[in-house]
């Protein structure tokens, strides 16, 4: 029996509500048919918001986190309009989403997205999601593949070129793909439905790959190795498209607990799962080589690093729970456009870089008072803090995070001497977009009795490990009510990270 979500897709494409936004702009949020307006204008990254109703949510996707000073501006130019309500926020994903949207002004909105090259297509519900890559592609020395376009490839084979696709608008659910071409594994390789990394095979550097990795309530699983090896140029997207073929029509669609890709491999086994997509390719899918190449701890990009271009630079911005407002896109264009090459990257941390500074401009750029809010040497808490959305705008979180993530940081920097970064990541619901099991510290909201009463709190991640030999966190305090949190989270780092006391 097909799920809810399944009859929506085989009754109207999600695709279809483009041809209707103008009619949604005329007749206002409150008369969009409700399937309309909570699900299929997902698939044009419109996102009815219930916490804030009338307010959308829009989603980008930027691939591989690159965005232009122009598109910094058209965005800031954007979200200035709706005043205090209008707000950014950088993603887990390497992403943008932006608010405040009236759905009145979507047809303005998109036009004005499309001419700087923007586009939000397929970005929500059952798509593939923003694809990831290392946020300094193409800018460091000891870089293995750049991988800018390839991602740029993949994106246009999924979304057609931007303009949105119908082959793959209804997959059993979401999707999402990372490449990684630094030594890093900058973009959490293990927790993709697909991630490709850097590997040589008989001396020829192309990716190893890893399928099935994804969080969920229900269950959270790491890539496993696929046994393949593609070149690094159109076999990865063929083997893509390959992949998001075999799951599109083989992938389980009765249970949405149990649709992600991990749940099809489960049922075939990995060995039959490769067998299918390697009859989908044209070119013989190769044997993985012996060993990756991610060799490296993860990295925050943040401060000031010479690029493999001499006389340049790249700047790591420090962005508090990635939230921006439109003064901060419109300073990030100027930036940009007056420091750098005009080009910003964004990272899964939720910070941004600014690229291509000369080493003559590096002293003026540190004294911009923008820098004063977007540090580039923050706190050794404070620096690593990554956040999902919360209770603020998100109709499943059991607590809100952003600003709880930034007040608990900024007490325990009172309290403690921290010696080196410690990634603490809050998530407001066991969905886990804020990846607390990537990080030294995961916290997951919940909800816990306490005196008879209901109140915040959450469960406490241990022992996730990024970069090279990536694995899990997993749950070490249960229910622990929020205004408990900071005696245990000081004795954590006091314990495990080395903090000592003020
Ligand atoms: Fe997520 C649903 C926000 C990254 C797992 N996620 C949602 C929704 C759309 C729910 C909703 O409609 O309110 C949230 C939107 C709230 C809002 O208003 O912002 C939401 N997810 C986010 C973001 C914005 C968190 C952030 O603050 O950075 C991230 C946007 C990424 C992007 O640019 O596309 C985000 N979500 C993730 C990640 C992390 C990742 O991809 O590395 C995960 C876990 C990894 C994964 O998916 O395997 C994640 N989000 C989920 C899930 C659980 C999926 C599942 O298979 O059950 C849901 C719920 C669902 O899809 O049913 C969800
Ligand atoms: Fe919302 Fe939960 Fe995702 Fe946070 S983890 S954005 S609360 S769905």
């Amino acid at each position: 029996m097909a799920n809810k979500f399944e009859t929506v897709k085989a009754t109207k494409d999600g695709l279809a509500v483009r041809a209707e936004l103008e009619h949604f702009a005329q007749i206002g949020w409150e008369n969009i048919p409700e399937e309309d307006r909570d699900l299929r204008l997902k698939w044009l990254g419109i996102f009815f918001r219930p916490v804030t109703p009338g307010e959308f949510m829009l989603r980008f996707r930027i691939p591989h986190g690159l965005l232009t000073s122009q598109q910094l501006q058209v965005i800031g130019d954007i979200i200035d309009r709706y005043g205090d309500r209008g707000n950014g926020d950088i993603t887990t994903r390497q992403n943008l989403q932006i608010r405040g949207i009236k759905i009145e002004d979507i047809p303005d909105i998109f036009s004005k997205l499309e001419s700087c090259g923007l586009t939000s297509v397929q970005s929500g519900m059952d798509n593939v999601r923003n694809i990831t890559g290392s946020p300094v592609a193409g800018l460091e020395k000891d870089e293995l593949i750049d991988t800018r376009d390839l991602v740029q490839r993949v994106q246009d084979m999924i979304t057609n070129g931007g303009q949105g696709n119908p082959e793959f608008t209804n997959l059993p659910r979401k999707f999402n793909i990372a490449i990684e071409g630094s030594r890093d594994n900058s973009v959490h390789a293990e927790i993709n439905d697909v991630a490709f990394v850097p590997a040589y095979r008989e001396g020829i550097l192309g990716f190893n790959v890893v399928v099935g990795g994804f969080f969920s309530s229900r269950r959270c699983e790491a890539a496993i190795p696929l046994d393949a090896w593609v070149q690094p140029d159109q076999q990865v997207v063929d083997l893509c498209r390959a992949i998001l073929e075999v799951y599109r029509d083989h992938g389980l669609r009765a249970n949405r607990q149990k649709s992600r890709l991990m749940w099809l491999i489960d049922e075939w086994g990995v060995t039959k799962f490769r067998e299918e997509v390697a009859a989908k390719l044209s070119f013989p899918l190769l044997t993985a080589a012996p060993k990756d190449e991610l060799d490296w701890d993860k990295r925050d990009h943040l401060g000031v690093h010479p690029q493999k271009q001499a006389g340049l630079n790249y700047v790591g911005l420090h962005v508090p729970v990635g939230r921006l407002y439109a003064n901060d896109f419109f300073e990030f264009s100027r930036l940009a456009a007056s420091y750098g090459s005009g080009e910003v990257r964004l990272t899964v941390e939720q910070n941004l870089i600014l690229v291509n500074v000369p080493d003559e401009k590096l002293e003026a750029l540190l004294a911009e008072p923008l820098l004063d809010k977007f540090k580039v040497n923050p706190d050794n808490l404070k620096r690593s803090v990554v956040s999902c959305t919360g209770a603020q705008f998100c109709k499943f979180a059991l607590i809100e995070t952003k600003n709880r993530a930034l007040a608990m940081v900024e007490a325990l920097e009172k309290e403690l001497t921290v010696p080196s970064p410690v990634r603490i990541h809050w998530t407001g619901c066991p969905n886990s977009c804020g990846q607390p099991q990537v990080a030294d510290i995961g916290l997951m909201g919940t909800k816990v009795r306490k005196d008879g009463k209901t109140v915040d709190g959450a469960d406490v991640y241990l022992g996730g490990k990024v970069g090279k030999d990536a694995h899990l966190g997993t749950c070490v305090h249960k229910s622990i009510p929020c205004d408990e949190l900071q005696p245990l989270l000081a004795q954590i780092l006091i314990e495990q990270f080395g903090a000592v006391r003020r």
